[in-house]
């Protein structure tokens, strides 16, 4: 990886897809097309991953194409903050796609291509995220937002394991609470991940982010973190954490 590196500020700027989406980079380099170059995969903040074939060598690359990966007849797009990585997970020959997401995910998109052709099928959630918020002082037991994915052998048994990093911030409200508080700050929290489920919904759908009904929930979470759920403080961290393959590979 080391002998990999952008020519030029300007060639740079050209892997840009918009300027909201060229925000929350998260690159993972990996031979997509198989013929022994190393191409670029760009997660985004938008949740959609962008390819850049590399028409050149490892040692002097040559970006070309850049476009959006799609999966089952459709623009791959997570919940924000995509997190790509290649690997053969179900063990084929062909290489598969897993993403994690700001939610805390881990997509597994089979490829039902070939070598030179990958054709990802529809994700598959192989962690979901944490769907609850943590607490200062909370014991962090399970892996939290904006995942970022490593699959390896780590334990050295022959499959293939994840490696999950994340991002964790344990809240601390800025005030005393009350049992009453308690209760309401629960259904708050609980009203803001039905937004979101809503908004993954949507998307699911195929639904355009300028539909006003996409744009009226995008408003409404927006709401939840700027007027209904002030909180302050409270310890920011990530982990990495391992998750031991057992089962076969069909999953
Ligand atoms: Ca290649
Ligand atoms: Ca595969
Ligand atoms: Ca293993």
């Amino acid at each position: 990886m080391s002998d990999v590196r952008p020519r030029s500020a300007s060639a740079a700027a050209r892997l840009m897809v918009s300027d909201a989406d060229s925000l929350a980079a998260s690159p993972h380099a990996a031979d997509l097309d198989g013929d022994g170059d190393l191409d670029l995969l760009i997660g985004t903040l938008l949740g959609h991953v962008v390819r850049v074939r590399n028409d050149g060598t490892r040692k002097r690359p040559d970006w070309r194409d850049e476009e959006k990966l799609t999966a089952g007849g459709r623009v791959i797009r997570v919940e924000g903050c995509a997190a790509p990585f290649v690997c053969d997970w179900n063990g084929d020959g062909l290489r598969d796609l897993l993403v994690g997401d700001g939610a805390g995910s881990v997509w597994y998109f089979p490829n039902a291509g070939s070598p030179s052709r990958p054709s990802f099928e529809r994700g598959i959630e192989l962690l979901d995220g944490p769907q609850r918020w943590f607490w200062a002082g909370d014991p962090v037991e399970r892996h939290g937002a904006r995942t970022r994915v490593c699959a390896t052998d780590y334990d050295d048994d022959g499959d293939i394991d994840l490696l999950v990093g994340d991002f964790v911030h344990q809240r601390r409200p800025g005030f005393d609470l009350t049992e009453e508080d308690s209760r309401r700050l629960d259904e708050l929290n609980r009203e803001k991940l039905a937004c979101s489920q809503r908004l993954s919904e949507l998307r699911e759908q195929g639904v355009a982010e300028d539909d006003p009904r996409y744009q009226a929930l995008v408003e409404e979470k927006l709401a939840y973190d700027q007027e209904k759920l002030p909180y302050s403080g409270g310890e920011t961290h990530g982990f990495v954490w391992f998750y031991r393959r057992i089962d076969d590979r069909s999953e």
